[in-house]
């Protein structure tokens, strides 16, 4: 039964998860302390290969949640709740039979997978992340492991090879979202507690391999798997079948990408091993929140992903509360990219295949500053300086260029910089404006003020810093306390 408790459970459980994913320890791996793993992380420290340094360089992406789901819209007996909207299955007056039969009504009519490429790519995002199945179990690809999927609907077209084609074809990569908990399918447990659950758990297991097999062939174009549900004791405690099949996926798809969510180790320690070291390609906890400082990300690979809403990922028909403007997602975009992430933005389009005016002007708004600003986010990294009040620092990866993304001008207009150790400034311009040089005025302890004018901003904007190795000479005195 999956009723409001389980739900609950649910939430707990994956708090845990989240808040562990904060919590990462920097475990210094001693001899002593190291404890020796059979299926633990496989690699210390960051993938060091072409693919990896691609899905580094993306700055933004754009997750998509759609799904059977996507028919009710939050909405149960004419009333809506704040409660994530993909989740309607498992809220307590949902009848599981009212939801199970809805995907004979899934026929989105307006689909058109090229114009949400299009939409994607005017807003600039370089990959997406789309829902094959979600916990509900309902696949938008022709499973035929399941009779649960868009091919028994009304629509009965292959929904996830129209959107790995189109996006592909728009040259933004493709993710696949994959629920390993599935509502559907009567072999899932939440924990194996009887013969008789491990015996169903083995069945779904293979089902679960042979799905992911599935997708990996049927969509080669493919650049990673996005997994969730992988939180419960089952799954924990089948780290050595986690691991094999990781492996395995590797194989057949060689220089795929697999976020922190996916394993667990013998132990079932998730996202970091017993030892306290990543499993998986990047750390893949930070969901809905974005680290403050660069020592929270712990040398990891990371990205964000973020809902519009305060909370809920698939359509949601009345959005209660707080929404983030464009310019709240600009900063985020700009604060993940400086802390060394991606930061990716999550879109629930209705039913029928259409998006809602609020994400169609936030994709186009973001997308309009993307255009003139995107050197400030594509292929940047954390730059190692100390960050300033006006925004954020991010640094083009292999060169000596520093970007400012300026969120919050000060009154006086003068915006303060201070590289880190043997980095200097040798030219500064708008970015906007390069044949036009910022004069820096001088600071002591190597710091300098740009002015700029204190008023007129609707958005924010970027100064390029050219920088060079060297140490300012300076007579100034250091104060004695
Ligand atoms: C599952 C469970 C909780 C408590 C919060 C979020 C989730 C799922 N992960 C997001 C990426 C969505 O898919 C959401 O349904």
């Amino acid at each position: 039964m999956m009723g409001i408790d389980r739900y609950r459970n649910n939430i707990k459980s994956l708090t845990h998860f989240l808040f562990a994913g904060c919590l990462l320890a920097s475990v210094s791996l001693s001899a002593q302390q190291t404890k020796v793993l059979q299926h633990g992380a496989h690699r210390v420290g960051k993938r060091t290969d072409a693919e990896m340094a691609t899905w580094r360089g993306y700055g933004l992406g754009q997750f998509i949640h759609w799904g059977v789901y996507s028919l009710f819209g939050g909405e149960l007996n004419g009333n809506y709740y704040n409660g994530a909207a993909e989740w309607i299955r498992s809220w307590k007056d949902m009848p599981h039979g009212v939801y199970d039969s809805a995907y004979k009504q899934f026929n989105p009519a307006s689909f058109n997978a090229t114009q949400w490429a299009k939409m994607a790519k005017q807003m600039g995002v370089r990959y997406v992340t789309f829902t094959t199945k979600h916990h509900d179990g309902f696949c938008l690809w022709p499973s035929k492991y399941t009779d649960y999927t868009i091919a028994n609907s009304p629509y009965k077209k292959d929904i996830v090879k129209q959107v790995v084609d189109a996006y592909s074809k728009e040259g933004i990569d493709v993710y696949l979202y994959f629920s390993v908990m599935d509502w559907h399918n009567p072999d899932w447990r939440y924990d194996l507690k009887t013969k008789e659950d491990s015996a169903a758990f083995e069945r779904f297991k293979l089902f679960t391999k042979n799905q992911l097999t599935e997708l990996l062939q049927q969509y080669p174009q493919t650049k990673g798997l996005w997994f969730d549900g992988t939180w419960d004791n089952s799954w924990k405690k089948s780290g050595a079948f986690t691991d094999t099949l990781e492996q395995y996926l590797k194989t057949l798809h060689p220089g795929l990408i697999i976020g922190s969510r996916f394993r667990a180790d013998e132990f079932g320690n998730r996202h970091v091993d017993a030892n306290g070291v990543l499993m998986g390609d990047y750390e893949q906890g930070w969901e809905r929140k974005i680290p403050k400082t660069y020592a929270d990300v712990h040398g990891n690979d990371w990205d964000c992903v973020m809902t519009i809403p305060e909370n809920g990922w698939g359509y949601q028909k009345k959005w209660l509360g707080h929404w983030k403007s464009t310019n709240e997602i600009l900063e985020m975009t700009a604060q993940c990219v400086s802390l060394g992430g991606n930061f990716v933005l999550n879109f629930g389009p209705r039913a029928d295949g259409t998006f809602r005016p609020e994400e169609v002007t936030i994709a186009k708004e973001a997308g309009d500053w993307m255009k003139i600003n995107s050197a400030a986010i594509y292929n940047c990294e954390y730059t190692g300086w100390e960050k300033q009040d006006w925004g954020y620092y991010t640094k083009k990866t292999g060169e000596n260029k520093v970007y400012m993304i300026v969120f919050n001008v000060p009154v006086s207009g003068s915006l303060k910089i201070k590289p880190a150790k043997n980095t200097l400034v040798d030219k500064a311009y708008l970015l906007t404006a390069p044949g036009k040089n910022l004069s820096l005025e001088k600071l002591d302890y190597g710091a300098s003020f740009i002015h700029v004018s204190s008023t007129g901003y609707k958005q924010p904007f970027v100064i390029v810093l050219e920088t060079k190795e060297g140490s300012e000479k300076s007579d100034e005195q250091k104060a004695k306390t």
